[in-house]
């Protein structure tokens, strides 16, 4: 693969949204060529899984069937869109990526990581980001944030205590791989937290040049 892949993540309203749209920007101006898309989603059937798995019903969605639908539409967005286009020298930044399953599904259910561990095999092979910005934030400053903004969707109805075993999830993830991950204070102002995902750009963009 010659394109690189970069994702964020974080708890409910940590700003992900947000600061990809400044990472857009800061990759224009470095002329790199890229995509940007999310998970779940990314394609017009991943999407579709996106509204079954987002929008608030009835019918309790079992803990396997999250999985396995999170995984469904990850299958269908590497295939479609995700690896095509790193295959085509473009960068790829996703908001959420399989991080997001290892901490809300594994950390948040309480769901095997084994399990996700296999789930991760199989749909993506060796396939893994090449830096993953978390945006950090205490989990009730992100649901305030959230909820000002929208109506809360499926998960956003979880308890706070469901929050912060994904925020504890993506942290120790985040501890055994320093090279890969870039914790970021999103509790910051905007201004702070673009400084800082700045500089983790800088310093992930200069690994990537060859030295002469
Ligand atoms: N999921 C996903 C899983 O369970 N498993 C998986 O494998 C995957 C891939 C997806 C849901 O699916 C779950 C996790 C999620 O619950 P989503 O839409 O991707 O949903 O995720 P959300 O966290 O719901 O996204 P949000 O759109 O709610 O939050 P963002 O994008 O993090 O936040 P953003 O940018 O919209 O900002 C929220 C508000 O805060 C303000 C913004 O202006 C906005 O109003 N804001 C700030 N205010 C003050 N200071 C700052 N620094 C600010 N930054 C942003």
């Amino acid at each position: 693969m010659h394109g690189k892949f970069i994702t964020i993540e974080g708890t409910e309203g940590v700003g992900k949204t947000t600061n990809i749209d400044f990472i857009q920007a800061w990759l224009l101006e470095q002329n790199i060529e890229f995509l940007a898309t999310r998970e779940p989603g990314g394609t017009p059937l991943a999407e579709q899984i996106r509204q079954l798995l987002l929008t608030p019903g009835d019918e309790k969605i079992s803990d396997a069937a999250e999985l396995l639908l999170m995984f469904a539409g990850r299958a269908q967005h590497l295939d479609q869109v995700i690896v095509p286009s790193l295959e085509a020298g473009k960068w790829v930044v996703c908001d959420r990526f399989t991080d997001a399953t290892y901490a809300y599904q594994g950390a948040g259910r309480g769901m095997d990581s084994s399990l996700i561990e296999h789930l991760e095999h199989l749909v993506q092979g060796e396939l893994r980001p090449d830096l993953t910005l978390i945006l950090d934030i205490p989990v009730e400053i992100g649901l305030k944030r959230a909820s000002d903004r929208s109506a809360p969707d499926r998960f956003e109805q979880e308890q706070v205590e469901f929050f912060e075993r994904v925020r504890q999830g993506y942290l120790n993830t985040a501890g055994k791989d320093p090279q890969r991950y870039a914790v970021i204070d999103a509790s910051q102002s905007l201004d702070g937290v673009q400084f800082d995902i700045k500089a983790a750009m800088e310093t992930f963009l200069a690994t990537t040049k060859v030295p002469v």
